[in-house]
């Protein structure tokens, strides 16, 4: 036996590895602890007649301290020889990082933003999960007032209280029950209504919504403010209209559209040859709702508008299919730029 140990002490002494991975093969050969040449030789210890013990351990010891120095040589001399190599050309060039996207809808929302920003308006949140006054009673919406059916609405935690938001006025609620008036403010986010998915519904959008509240405002700020936004946003030349329609938090209710982006009026198929496009909905903030957050409405009164930025983006991109917008495809997302 101990002549087969002095055999691996020159076995050891020669090794000469090209390669890591030929060094790993050789620490594994003696190393491993399961059946490494050198767990194997100090098992052999208790057969070894007792005369011969001594000189034996000597000798295995003598053999597992070199293949341990041998071994962190060997590694920090391979590791240094590759770190070193010439055959590397440093100066080509690197493989380039792919940079992502903005999504439409963040692109569009922002535009929006930044032009409300800059006529006064603050930008505020609030949450998508709602009670049921943040989201129709203190709106004014009627007990029995369809929108409220289940069809409409997403329930959650089986609780009728608790909501998915179907609209961010919820959040100008919150707002104005926290801030007193003089107060103009803007809030975008996602909202949530019970609908089958097609290209022109969807049970996901996203919508911001405008809100001003003061002394003496008027249906004439209102028309001023739109028309100011519909130029910046669609052009200098953009025109606007007002149809009467009906919301339940504003009255007088209106619906407003802009000049054909597309054609300018003259008559298209975006426009269905009308010239116009409906772009948001508007109108002077209910007393009722004044009240129901704790502004007085014999001393103030509010304007307040809303839009959907789909529909925006739908318009400015030529986009058709609204479920184009929560796919997350690569092939459209790569249409966008990282603005
Ligand atoms: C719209 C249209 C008209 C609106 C009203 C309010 C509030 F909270 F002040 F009552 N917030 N948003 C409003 C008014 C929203 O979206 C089409």
């Amino acid at each position: 036996m101990i002549e087969q140990v002095k055999k691996y002490i020159e076995e050891v002494r020669s090794f000469q590895p090209k390669t890591l991975d030929e060094l790993e093969q050789f620490r594994v050969k003696f190393m491993s602890k399961k059946h490494g040449i050198l767990t194997n030789l100090f098992k052999e210890f208790r057969n070894i007649p007792p005369e011969q013990k001594p000189e034996y351990g000597k000798v295995l010891n003598q053999l597992k301290s070199l293949v341990e120095q041998k071994i962190k040589s060997l590694k920090a001399q391979l590791e240094d020889q590759q770190a070193s190599r010439t055959d590397l050309d440093l100066t080509l060039p690197g493989d380039s990082l792919a940079v992502g996207s903005r999504h439409p809808l963040s692109i569009v929302r922002r535009e929006i933003l930044d032009i409300f920003r800059r006529m006064g308006f603050i930008v505020a949140h609030g949450p998508e999960i709602e009670d049921d006054w943040h989201n129709f009673t203190a709106l004014n919406f009627p007990h029995d007032h369809p929108a409220r059916d289940m069809q409409d609405t997403f329930f959650i935690e089986r609780n009728p209280d608790v909501v998915l938001r179907t609209h961010t006025s919820n959040s100008q609620i919150r707002y104005m029950e926290k801030h007193k008036p003089p107060l103009k403010v803007v809030l975008p986010g996602r909202v949530y209504r019970n609908e089958a998915v097609s290209a022109r519904s969807h049970y996901v959008f996203h919508q911001i919504e405008g809100l001003y509240v003061d002394k003496d405002v008027s249906f004439a700020d209102l028309k001023q403010t739109l028309l100011l936004f519909a130029q910046e946003y669609f052009g200098e030349h953009t025109q606007i209209r007002f149809r009467p329609s009906y919301f339940p938090f504003t009255e007088p209710s209106a619906e407003m559209d802009v000049t054909c982006t597309l054609c300018g009026g003259k008559g298209c198929n975006v426009c269905k040859y009308t010239g116009w496009l409906e772009i948001l909905g508007c109108g002077m903030v209910d007393p009722n709702v004044l009240a129901n957050v704790g502004i007085d409405p014999e001393e103030y009164t509010g304007y307040a508008f809303g839009f959907g930025i789909e529909r925006i983006a739908m318009l400015k991109y030529g986009i058709n299919d609204l479920r184009l917008f929560l796919e997350n495809d690569k092939r459209m997302l790569d249409q966008f730029q990282y603005l």
